[in-house]
């Protein structure tokens, strides 16, 4: 029986996570049929408020895996710190040492373009469950998966609702250029906009550590544009948003993925009223699997988000993948689940992987009402 079975869950990961760092370079215990998964989830750095709801979701989907009949799983979880270092270091540590059948994470697609290569070498099958990067991501190879939509998928569709609505013709930009996903999340809006026939008025950049935005807002304001917007990670983007308001600015903000966080709007406090983004998650569905994920997270205590969906999802996918490969967990027979996947229930909808292995699923729309995330029709 797997210690996942035998103790409360919290207790069980604690548990596992204490066998392995016992048994050093022999690994964990798979539990009697089961499958260790190794997770590298954002816990400290500059996404941690993204790791945090990823443990949650995956925590809250463990439960249901190993209540159900099916395959019994238990997952390590370690801090990546957001770092492409300790993302390589973490993957060592699962590949080698853990011996894990499969990799959730890591947060960042920052990170994953540096970890996820030493995987793919070692032909252990990674599901990102929050890298949007465009490119560079699972066109590393074909052990690399992903259940997060890219920001390709999602922002022309969420840009041209917005423009329905509010009606901009020109935009000021500003975006993070130290980090993959702001960077390749700056290309799809510039594209986006283009296509739509908005002027760029200005165009700013910004690095992770930067705290005061003042020069680059007072450039992107001066231009007179109908819209702001920003490509950043939430930390970064509470502030920037924060600072906009500060120094006058009163039109709408469309943001990236990396604003859909919980932490983006308890940091940016009023000034995050009206922001736009697009979401892979609709967190009005009414699809028994949403369902079933909005009462686990009740029951845990924790405010649902697209990441923790997107995380617990990951958990249910891999799941899946084991009861198609007839209940094997090596690393291979998870590889040719994941290929035979078609047509899930998961809270982020009917889910299939597309051709190149990336997600294929509606997207949505929400926006900043009364301090919290409501769908756009
Ligand atoms: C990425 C992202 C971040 C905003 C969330 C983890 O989408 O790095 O790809």
């Amino acid at each position: 029986m797997s210690l996942a079975r035998r103790w409360p869950l919290p207790l069980a990961l604690l548990l596992t996570a204490i066998a392995c760092k016992d048994q050093g370079a022999q690994g964990p215990a798979a539990g009697a049929g089961g499958a260790v998964i190794g997770a590298a989830l954002s816990l400290t750095g500059p996404a941690a408020s993204y790791g945090a709801q990823q443990r949650a979701g995956i925590q809250a989907a463990l439960d249901e895996v190993n209540q159900g009949g099916g395959a019994k799983l238990s997952v390590l979880i370690e801090d990546d710190a957001s770092t492409k270092e300790q993302g390589i270091t973490v993957f060592q540590k699962f590949i080698n040492r853990d011996k894990v059948s499969a990799i959730i994470g890591p947060t960042l697609s920052n990170t994953a373009s540096a970890a996820d290569p030493l995987a793919q070498q070692a032909k252990v099958p990674v599901l990102g469950i929050s890298n949007t990067a465009a490119t560079g991501i699972t066109d590393i190879g074909n052990y690399i998966w992903r259940d997060s939509l890219t920001e390709a998928q999602v922002i022309p569709g969420a840009f041209k609702k917005a423009q329905e609505k509010l009606q901009f013709k020109s935009a000021g930009v500003l975006y993070g250029n130290d980090d993959v996903f702001t960077k390749a999340g700056y290309d799809v809006m510039q594209k986006a906009l283009a296509d739509q026939g908005v002027k760029v008025v200005g165009t700013q950049t910004f690095a992770k550590p930067d705290r005061d935005y003042n020069a680059q807002l007072t450039a992107l304001i001066a231009a007179k544009p109908d819209v702001l917007v920003v490509s950043a990670l939430a930390d970064n983007a509470a502030s920037i948003v924060a600072q906009a308001r500060q120094r006058g600015w009163t039109g709408p903000v469309l943001g990236g993925n990396g604003f859909n966080s919980p932490a983006f709007i308890k940091n940016a406090g009023a000034a995050a009223e009206g922001v736009m983004v697009g979401t892979s998650w609709n967190s009005l569905s009414q699809d028994p699997a949403n369902q079933k994920f909005l009462a686990a997270m009740k029951k845990a205590g924790v405010n649902p988000d697209q990441f923790s969906a997107q995380a617990y999802t990951g958990v249910i996918i891999l799941a899946e993948a084991i009861r198609q490969s007839g209940g094997k967990t090596g690393r291979e027979d998870i590889e040719a689940g994941l290929g035979k996947l078609k047509d899930l229930e998961t809270p982020l909808g009917k889910f299939s992987f597309a051709p190149g292995r990336d997600a294929q699923h509606e997207p949505s729309v929400q926006q900043v009402k009364d301090g919290k995330f409501q769908i756009v029709q």
